[in-house]
């Protein structure tokens, strides 16, 4: 993140901690568009964020009493329906000696990524920082006792690096009242939709103290991420939302309250087919689990994440791709290095990412199935082109291809005349060819960087015009 910005992160985190009760009242409900907008500059600037899911689901690492679990690793309590008093069990075990608050901002850094979010509690109830309110946390529960979220706080505070947090307010299968768990405390509702548990105790026992130790706790906190909202009506979201703009108002607040957030959260590994209306950000996996699972090593090539995060800034978005650390405190080398990879592409060619507009066109990001087919979610199936994506900056055009082309390139349609043409990484022309109303580009073959290369075209005026 570019000094100016983080500056002005710090200094829009650090006023907040003003008289709580009336500034949530009145950020809440009369923020100006600009204001909001102002909050959520370093995000749309910063574009690619580490996620980090760590828990006691480390340990069994998708395997329970030698039988192999399916499903996301985190879920491993659910989907083998873990008594409580045998999951809470796997407190006793977690001591992750390995664990170096440093080397995960560093890796963040390497990748170029530009914020961390990591799970402060995820939906096993387990907190991975020294809670009053519950004692099932890190430091009170486990050999380790080090607050692992404090340690992460100064080390991303040493590095620059914003700091959010994702936090489960609705689902937490260790507490009777937490929504969830069926197996020790049965269903959540009955058929209609009577609530059955004591969730309100739950939420202000538990979810709300914690998310306010969160943010009076751990420093300026770049935003809260919370997850699966049920049974949150807007008056129950209401108090989380609350307790973040009680405590610090700049902190942004996903899309997955439960009422609207500060920007949309969309669905797992779901990147939009086209260039979105409101501002957004995907939750991404490098492999096909969230907690680390020893079986899941189906990693993503660089290229693949490569292709995924422009496609994302290009549409819009953001990118916040998740590791996994493995229970001794080391996130899996497979990932480490590919995410290395997709950092060194950055340093040369993250123009084209950070603090990027999306595309003028979309023409490039493929078409809907003639036959009015439905993908696997029952949507609209979309048949996507991946050759190449666009990305924009005041006069600038960035042109990523992942694919060469064989023919010269047209470019679309714009009225902009078109002033010069060159590779990012190199600043070596490239040959552009005005003909009959048509621009095209020869991109020297082989293409520079198999993997993607960025064209920049440098155009007449800010933006394009169509
Ligand atoms: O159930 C969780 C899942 O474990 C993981 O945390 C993801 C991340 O977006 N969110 C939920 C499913 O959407």
């Amino acid at each position: 993140m570019k000094r100016a910005h983080l500056l002005s992160l710090t200094l829009l985190l650090t006023v907040s901690l003003a008289p709580l009760a009336a500034v949530a009242q009145s950020t809440q409900d009369t923020e100006s568009p600009e204001a909001k907008q102002a909050r959520l500059a370093w995000f749309k600037d910063a574009k690619y964020g580490m996620f980090i899911h760590w828990g006691l689901y480390a340990i069994p690492a998708g395997e329970w009493k030698g039988q192999r679990c399916p499903g996301l690793g985190e879920w491993i309590m659910n989907r083998c329906h873990i008594p409580v008093k045998e999951y809470e069990q796997l407190a006793k075990q977690f001591n992750p000696t390995k664990f170096n608050a440093d080397a995960f901002v560093q890796l963040a850094q390497d990748a170029g990524m530009k914020y961390i979010v990591i799970t402060s509690k995820h939906h096993d109830g387990f907190a991975l920082f020294g809670s009053k309110a519950s004692k099932y946390n890190v430091v009170d529960a486990t050999p380790f006792h080090r607050d692992i979220l404090k340690e992460l706080a100064e080390a991303c505070k040493r590095h620059n690096m914003p700091l959010g947090f994702y936090y489960s307010q609705s689902q937490d299968w260790h507490e009777p009242g937490g929504a969830g768990n069926d197996w020790d405390f049965g269903p959540d509702q009955d058929a209609n939709r009577k609530e059955l548990k004591p969730y309100d105790d739950y939420l202000r026992t538990k979810a709300e103290p914690q998310v306010k130790e969160l943010l009076t706790g751990y420093g300026p906190v770049a935003l809260v991420w919370f997850d699966t909202p049920r049974m949150m009506t807007k008056e129950r979201a209401k108090r989380f939302t609350d307790i973040v703009r009680g405590n610090q108002p700049a902190t942004l607040i996903d899309g997955r309250l439960g009422d609207v957030g500060d920007y949309v959260s969309t669905g797992d590994n779901v990147i939009p087919s086209a260039v979105m209306k409101d501002y957004w950000e995907v939750p991404a996996t490098t492999n096909h689990t969230w907690g680390f699972r020893k079986d899941d090593t189906d990693w993503k090539s660089p290229g693949e994440i490569a292709f995924k995060l422009i496609d994302s800034v290009s549409k819009g978005g953001n990118y916040l791709l998740n590791v996994g650390p493995m229970a001794d405190g080391i996130i899996p080398l497979e990932a480490q290095e590919n995410l290395r990879s997709v950092g060194r592409w950055l340093k040369t060619n993250g123009e084209a990412v950070y603090g990027a507009g999306p595309s003028p066109w979309g023409e490039e990001f493929g078409e809907p199935s003639a036959r009015g087919d439905k993908n696997l979610r029952g949507q609209k199936l979309v048949l996507p082109h991946n050759e190449w994506r666009v990305t924009t900056k005041p006069g600038k055009l960035y042109f990523t291809f992942f694919e060469e082309p064989r023919v010269p390139f047209e470019l679309p349609a714009m009225k902009n005349t078109v002033k010069r043409a060159y590779l990012l990484e190199t600043g070596k022309e490239v040959t552009l060819k005005q003909e009959g109303g048509k621009t095209t580009i020869d991109m020297p073959r082989p293409m520079w960087d198999p993997m993607a290369t960025v064209v920049v075209i440098e155009i007449e005026g800010n933006a394009v015009e169509k």
